[in-house]
Order: structure tokens, then sequence, then C-alpha cells
């Protein structure tokens, strides 16, 4: 417990987390990890501190552990930073966190470029403030060549919505002979959901203790393996998410077959 508290563990201890990542890297690496970023408001709240200041630092791991991922080989990473449930939150809130995506793309955007990393994102991108479109919108086209991890942001996003919509636009393409009913099967109503272009995510990350999929990615988790941890996601590091890969390589996955 001492140890964990010790800032200068890493640089004490080096090859111990090298170690595990050489680990990880000679097993199979989950090709999608989706994360729930939970624990922000909690974290900031425990040191007296506004709850954007408990935000603004989970933004900053949101930096890390896509470093991490993309050194690891893992292809995509879904972070769910805004729902659509959230605009429910105080506007000062709300404001604050519509200005995150400009603050980490004016921050990391050309680290980003030179890790050859991909930004895109899943969600109702039209209902966002223009400045935020605007900064999102130029990160994913500056870096849409880039053929290294999908760092893919679920904002403004909602499953049940997501799913609904894809029934309706089913039903105009079948009520214009686009398609017919017999045609449709779990495949084909997949490629009308935000994540057409994405598999399905292999293992999924909840911080700070809450267990439940808050409206996220309801369809695309079906067979996903779940990893739950206590830790708040400002606290969240590099240790915990090569736990939560550790933890995935152990299991024997079966996509409902024996
Ligand atoms: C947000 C930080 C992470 C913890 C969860 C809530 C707060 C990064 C972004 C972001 C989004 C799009 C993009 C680049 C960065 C972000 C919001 C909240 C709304 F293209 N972190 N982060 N967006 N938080």
């Amino acid at each position: 417990m001492l140890n964990k508290m010790n800032p200068w563990k890493k640089d004490q201890n080096p090859s111990s987390f090298r170690d595990r990542v050489l680990q990880i890297k000679n097993h199979e690496v989950p090709s999608y990890v989706a994360i729930i970023m939970d624990g922000n408001g909690r974290w900031a709240k425990k040191r007296a501190l506004p709850r954007v200041a408990g935000h603004h630092e989970g933004m900053k791991v949101v930096r890390k552990i896509t470093k991490l991922a993309n050194e690891l080989g893992v292809k995509t990473l879904t972070v769910y930073a805004f729902s659509t449930e959230n605009w429910k939150r105080p506007k000062m809130e709300v404001d604050f966190l519509m200005k995150l995506p400009e603050e980490f793309l004016g921050t990391f955007l050309p680290e980003l470029i030179e890790e050859n990393v991909r930004v895109e994102m899943i969600g109702y991108m039209d209902k966002l403030p223009e400045h935020t479109k605007r900064a999102v919108g130029k990160a994913m086209e500056d870096t849409k060549n880039n053929t290294g991890l999908v760092l893919n942001f679920a904002l403004n996003y909602g499953s049940r919505a997501e799913i609904i919509d894809g029934v309706k636009r089913v039903m105009d393409d079948v009520k214009n002979g686009i398609i017919t009913e017999n045609e449709l099967n779990e495949e084909v109503f997949s490629s009308y959901l935000m994540t057409k272009d994405l598999n399905d995510p292999d293992l999924l990350i909840r911080t700070s203790g809450e267990i439940r999929l808050s409206n996220f990615m309801l369809w695309q988790l079906a067979y996903t393996e779940f990893w739950f941890t206590d830790v708040l996601w400002p606290d969240f590091d590099e240790e915990h998410f090569v736990e939560a890969i550790e933890a995935f390589q152990g299991r024997q996955r079966r996509f409902g077959g024996v």
C-alpha cells in the first residue's frame, strides 16, 4: 500500500512494469478496448476542488493511456467522454466540458500525429457547440491518413438513441427497397450504427466502482469482457491499464459457444 503512494516507485523499480509490458506483448492483446472514465467529480470532491478540476485531470489520463495502448498494440480505443444525458449537469460544468476537446487537442494533437494516432468520434456531433465541432473536425481531418491506433471519442453519445435511429434508417431502407426484411441480420444492423466502421470491443474498462453500462454501446458490448475497478479515473495510471489487460489475457472467451 505504501508503495502505491510513492510517486518514485516506477523509477526505483523500472523492470517490473516494463517486464509486464513485454509479457503482455507476448500474448493476445485486445485489439479494441473501450473505457467508461468515471469518478472525476468524486476525485475532485475528495480534494475539496471543483468538479471541473477532476475533469481536467481526467483529460490528461486519456493522453497517458492512449500512448500506452498504442505501444501495447491495441488498435482501437473508445473513450466515453460525454453522454447524451450529461447535458442535465450545471451549465458551467457543461461549458467547461465542451472546451476540453479543444484543450486536449491544442495540447496533445502534435504528439498524437507523431505517434500515428487517428482521431475519430461517435455521437451526435450536430448538437455540439460550434467551437467543439471545429476542433474535433480538424483533428479528424489532420489524422485521417494515420494508420496507428484509432482514438475514438464518444461525445454526446447514447446507445439507446443510436439503436432507435438505426432502426428508423433500416425501416426507411426497407420502404425504399434498398434492403428487404429478410436481409436484415446482426451484421447488417451493425452497419446502421454509429460504430459501423469499428469492430466490437474486446475489453470494457469502467473506473470508480460503478458496475453498470450507463447507456454505453449496448449492442456492441454483447460479447465483450468487462473489467471494473474502484480506482477513480484521474488516479488511473499505466499500471492499472496493464492490470486490466493482464486480467483480459487470463480469461477464456467463448462468444456463447463451449
Ligand atoms: C473529457 C476528460 C476525461 C474524463 C471524462 C470526462 C471529462 C478528452 C476529450 C476529448 C474529446 C474529443 C476530442 C478530443 C478530446 C474530452 C470531454 C470530456 C467532453 F476530439 N477528455 N474529455 N471531452 N473529459
